[in-house]
């Protein structure tokens, strides 16, 4: 028998629950773990979570935290200073060692699982645009579409692009942990706010069935 893809919504350092997830999943070896991005910053430990992210071989997606943290990363010493991070995203990057840092750059903006008909982005699609075609702040940041049609980063004043996704992939995504957990026929958004106290999310294939435990603090 094949493994099973266990797609894990928004971690943001929250070890401790990742592992309780992770363990009320029945994780076994031959499983594939994939992250649906903002593995780092707000949580307690971020250098734990990609630690472990890493040792388990596992897959997933850039979120815009992660993208915050590897700016600083990526930038030169002296440009360092000038990024004025927020102090969420420079404790995360003091947790990151060289092979954490490495394992994070090298996670890609979308990721297909075609075996499942999958495709996983952080935060979500425009309907009708080829996600290569996609700009990265939406795949980063997108949570609304305006009556317009119009991308919006926002929540107010627009409703959820995943209500509009018509396919053809279902797509896994995070971000949104206002709106919570969200199941379209095409779509499910994993991001239940763990990090505010809300809870850590699975969606397991190929069943299609939604794991998750409790924030373990406030
Ligand atoms: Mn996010």
């Amino acid at each position: 028998m094949s493994g099973r893809t266990l797609v894990i919504g928004d971690v943001h350092g929250c070890l401790a629950e990742l592992l309780a997830l992770l363990s009320e999943c029945g994780h076994r070896p031959g499983d594939t773990v994939v992250f649906t991005g903002d593995l780092v910053a707000k949580g307690p430990d971020s250098g734990g979570v990609v630690r472990l992210a890493r040792r388990l071989g596992a897959l997933g997606v850039r979120g815009n935290h992660d993208e915050r943290v590897l700016g600083w990363y990526r930038a030169a010493p002296g440009e360092r200073k000038r990024l004025k991070l927020k102090p969420w995203h420079r404790e995360a990057a003091e947790q990151l060692r060289s092979r954490e840092w490495e394992y994070l750059a090298a996670l890609p903006a979308f990721l297909r699982l075609p075996e499942h008909g999958a495709l996983v982005v952080h935060a979500g699609l425009v309907p009708g645009v080829p996600v290569e075609a996609q700009r990265e702040q939406d795949l980063f940041n997108l949570r609304s579409l305006t009556p317009a049609g119009a991308a919006s980063h926002r929540i107010e004043g627009g409703t959820p692009w995943a209500k509009a996704w018509a396919g053809p992939e279902t797509v896994i995504f995070g971000h949104d942990a206002v709106r919570g957990l969200q199941t379209f026929p095409l779509a499910f958004g994993l991001d239940t706010g763990c990090v505010y106290g809300g809870r850590l999310t699975a969606l397991v294939l190929p069943e299609r069935r939604l794991v998750s435990v409790p924030a373990l603090r406030r």
